[in-house]
């Protein structure tokens, strides 16, 4: 900075609290378009062509939806309201794009799903906005499987339709034990429980290869 000032002084008393405030807000304003999350004119951001392949693709856009007897003109994510269901699986890494039809800037906030900061959506803070015209890849993995939603974070979009459910489905766990055997023996099992019959066709399923036999429990 160049600044011969003492850097340990304390605040000078004279500084209103509004002073201070403004010249935070222009700190972080410098450090975000250091971080190339602020966008000039002219400079609309990345195309859909551009980010490469997806596993999902959200297009929010202008749509019309019925609402009982009546037609609204609103904003929704390809066409419905709420928009289709969103499914992911527990513990694997997904890329999601987002195609901006809108008329004015976008993104999406995956709401109550733990991820990295980047994917976390919020405009300005972890992410450029995206422009009109424009695309943005998130790439995350979720860690917990639940119900979530998923839902604009700029402006009044949320509240004109920009939301739609966010299932994250759980981790399909291997009964290694019994998987390992081939027999169905179950060795968590409380007392009661002398036969593991009901579970062959579980494991005829998730293990096609195998053969299965059940085993009373000893
Ligand atoms: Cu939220």
């Amino acid at each position: 900075m160049g600044s011969d000032e003492d850097a340990t002084a304390s605040p000078d008393p004279r500084i209103t609290r509004r002073q201070a405030i403004g010249a935070g807000t222009a700190v972080g304003a410098a450090a975000l378009a250091t971080c190339g999350l602020t966008r000039g004119a002219g400079s609309p951001g990345p195309t859909a062509a551009s980010l490469g392949p997806a596993d999902i693709v959200l297009r929010p856009g202008p749509s019309t939806v019925e609402l009982g007897t009546r037609k609204a003109a609103t904003w929704t994510y390809g066409g419905a309201l709420p928009g289709r269901e969103v499914r992911l699986q527990q513990g694997k890494g997904v890329r999601i794009r987002v195609d901006n039809a809108l008329p004015e800037p976008t993104s999406i906030h995956w709401h109550g799903v733990r991820l990295r900061n980047p994917a976390d959506g919020v405009p300005g803070l972890t992410q450029p906005e995206i422009a009109p015209g424009a695309s943005f890849m998130y790439d995350f993995t979720p860690p917990d499987a639940g119900t979530f939603f998923l839902h604009s974070h700029q402006g009044m979009q949320f509240d004109r339709g920009l939301y739609a459910p966010l299932i994250v489905e759980a981790r399909r766990e291997e009964l290694s034990p019994v998987a390992a055997s081939g027999v169905c023996s179950w060795p968590a099992a409380p007392p009661r429980v002398r036969s593991c019959s009901w579970l062959l066709p579980v494991l005829a399923e998730r293990h096609p290869g195998r053969r299965w036999s059940g085993r009373r429990r000893q």
